[in-house]
């Protein structure tokens, strides 16, 4: 089966009591049982529910993965990967990433005696002087939020593989339309399915995706054992989210891309960070890896003033100003002050993210729409 036909029927079954297309939505927190233990496979919802079911067997068809997980959030899933870990393993993380992850990285694993090492992952010789035989998993986040830089998941696999670590890949901004991490090596994927998964802004989500039974079975037991799952009611909606993923994905790099090649050449704009250009640092490798762009875009002004840039995001009509990405509206964001406000400015600014940075996800609206709404904006 085809990506476009796996995103509409990828493990999907008829519901077999009624023949139900879509999955109905099993809002039940238990299940009958005949006698102890005699069942029909659900005990408990946070152990597994039907709905929740159906949507993990599509993440897994769609990201070429055997076994799928969702979780209550894209953090809840990070956290079961890293609770993989014990007190003393260390693990090498891109600098450039959701400032959530850092957070959840630096102030709560470090806590549990968990070592992160943050350092440019689009650079390959930066990872190899970091290993030692505590090393136990590389974090990649490609494209990055929010410089876009691209990781060579290929590259970092085969340094991981060499020393028995396990490579995680957050495909967040890509999304398996565009590369699929397990294709290419990798032992996890992981998604905030919040954004482009879900599609739609309307459902906060995450979710893992792995080949290996028994790295499946611990992330299970770790997913029943912590409890942060996701409803039956955000189940359905995303897997009805995923059904269009490929149209979506589709138009979102077409409008990224003539957004991005507006902003480069207007007057008032200093960088653009957009892994479609030749001139970008990682172009070749994301040309290689990946089969479009994305819809993620973000840029700097002239001025290079954090009160330029905060007066864009204000002016700008059809983007709104919010936090979050990869819904069919186009949002755009100030990072420092927003999504990346929790890495410290010393930290965040060796990546780029500096205070004039603004980050756009692309939408699917005319693009004419989209590029009127930021000409006005850049001229106030
Ligand atoms: O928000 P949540 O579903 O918990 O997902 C966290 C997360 C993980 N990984 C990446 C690459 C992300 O972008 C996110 C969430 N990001 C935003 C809310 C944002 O605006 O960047």
């Amino acid at each position: 089966m085809r990506f476009n036909t796996k995103v509409i029927h990828g493990n999907q079954h008829h519901d077999p009591s009624t023949g139900a297309v879509m999955p109905p939505i099993y809002q039940t927190s238990t299940y009958a049982q005949k006698s102890p233990g005699d069942h029909k496979g659900f005990e408990y919802s946070r152990t597994g529910n039907p709905t929740r079911q159906a949507l993990e067997n599509a993440f897994s068809s769609i990201e070429n993965g055997t076994y799928g997980l969702a979780f209550g959030s894209g953090l809840a899933a990070i956290d079961a990967v890293i609770k993989l870990l014990k007190p003393g393993d260390e693990v090498i993380a891109t600098n450039d990433l959701y400032g959530g992850t850092y957070r959840l990285f630096t102030q709560i694993f470090k806590r549990f005696g968990i070592v992160f090492h943050f350092t440019g992952l689009n650079v390959i010789e930066n990872i190899e002087h970091l290993i030692n035989s505590n090393t136990k998993l590389i974090w990649v986040e490609t494209p990055t939020n929010p410089m876009l830089n691209i990781i060579d998941i290929e590259a970092v696999v085969q340094i991981a593989k060499k020393n028995q670590i396990r490579v995680a890949v957050d495909n967040t901004f890509a999304t398996p339309y565009l590369q699929q991490p397990l294709n290419l090596g990798a032992d996890i994927v992981m998604h905030s399915a919040t954004k482009y998964l879900g599609g739609h802004s309307d459902v906060v989500m995450g979710a893992l995706v792995v080949n290996d039974k028994a790295l499946a079975d611990q992330l299970y037991f770790i997913q029943n054992a912590s409890g942060a799952v996701c409803g039956p009611m955000d189940s359905f909606l995303v897997l009805r989210g995923l059904k269009t993923l490929h149209v979506r994905m589709q138009r979102h790099c077409e409008n990224g891309a003539i957004i991005a090649r507006f902003l480069a050449k207007h007057p008032k704009v200093d960088k653009v960070f957009w892994p479609g250009f030749e001139s970008h640092p990682n172009h070749s490798i994301a040309k290689k890896q990946m089969r479009d762009f994305g819809g993620m875009v973000s840029f700097s002004t002239r001025g290079n003033t954090k009160g330029d840039a905060i007066k864009i995001v204000e002016n700008l009509k059809l983007f709104t100003l919010a936090e979050s990405l990869g819904g069919v509206e186009s949002l755009c964001g100030h990072p420092a002050t927003m999504t990346h406000a929790s890495i410290p400015k010393e930290e965040r600014e060796k990546t780029g993210v500096t205070d004039s940075l603004i980050r756009l996800s692309v939408g699917i609206e005319d693009p004419n729409d989209l590029l009127e709404d930021l000409e006005q904006a850049l001229k106030k």
